[in-house]
């Protein structure tokens, strides 16, 4: 048997609400990869439409956690981070990947902050220029088109989109640093949602697309981040990645529409799992 890889999930843990930390965990251990946990804060939920959540804030905990697997050796084949809830914490986690990056492990970062044209309420207005400097140290960044543009300094477009658009927004993104883009919400016309990806290296572009369900879903981001992730350690490129992460994300979304749940309350990705596992080729 081959070696696990190790992944660093660095992102809160909301109880109730599936994203983040209860989103990452599974999807990512399911496909196979060892996933070590940095819970960086603790909710009782989401803080996207729910009033009264509990927060509790584990910053502090940050740099002796890091201290503590640095003294073990431990080595990660991926550092994913996603929602994180101040500028210190930014700081660490930027700490974090100067002391864990290697030359060949990947940093994600997903910078969590907006949708729908607007930040997120409990984020001070500065706080996507913190993001920004995060996503400098990335190999790759998973940006909203609301992020995009907060992480460009630019007005929010709401679609439907050009090629030419999204295309010199990819490559203003990774302008920024990270050589590897990938861009969600991407839309062309009313039938179809998906991502458009970037790579540097290679200067090349590509999309992936699938059915449109109206309505937002909470939760679709991780949902979405860790099913690429999943696939990029799997060995598959880029463009085959997103495309992957697309119909993971679209099937949970069909089936919350499905059962009529709460919008808020995440999607009915554990029913989904088997497909991802099918497309990866782990069944
Ligand atoms: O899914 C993103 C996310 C993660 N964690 C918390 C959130 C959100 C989005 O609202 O509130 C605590």
């Amino acid at each position: 048997m081959k070696e696990l890889k190790r992944v660093a999930a660095i992102h809160d843990i909301s109880g109730f609400g599936k994203c983040s930390l209860t989103v990452a965990l599974p999807i990512i251990s399911a496909a196979g990869i060892e996933t070590t946990v940095l819970p960086t804060a603790v909710l009782s939920t989401h803080t996207g439409g729910f009033t009264g959540f509990t927060y509790r804030d584990l910053t502090e905990d940050i740099a002796p956690i890091a201290a503590h697997w640095k003294s073990l050796n431990i080595q990660f084949d991926a550092i994913y981070t996603g929602f994180l809830g101040s500028f210190e914490q930014l700081d660490l986690v930027g700490r974090f990947f100067d002391d864990f990056k290697t030359d060949h492990n990947l940093i994600l970062v997903d910078p969590v902050m907006a949708d729908n044209g607007e930040l997120y309420k409990i984020f001070p207005k500065e706080f996507p220029a913190g993001m920004k400097k995060l996503c400098k140290k990335a190999d790759i960044i998973v940006p909203n088109l609301t992020e995009a543009a907060l992480l460009l300094d630019e007005p929010y477009n709401p679609g439907p989109y050009t090629q030419d658009y999204i295309e010199s927004v990819l490559k203003k993104l990774s302008a920024i640093g990270p050589r590897k883009i990938v861009l969600t919400g991407v839309y062309f016309n009313d039938a179809e949602l998906g991502a458009a990806t970037y790579d540097a290296d290679s200067d090349k572009v590509s999309y992936a697309f699938d059915q449109h369900i109206s309505g937002y879903y909470h939760g679709t981001g991780d949902v979405f981040g860790s099913a690429l992730l999943a696939a990029l350690l799997n060995e598959f490129t880029l463009a085959e990645a997103a495309a992957v992460a697309v119909r993971f994300t679209t099937s949970a979304i069909r089936k919350t529409a499905a059962a009529g749940t709460d919008l808020r309350f995440g999607v009915h990705f554990e029913q989904s799992l088997p497909e991802l596992l099918k497309d990866l080729k782990l069944i």
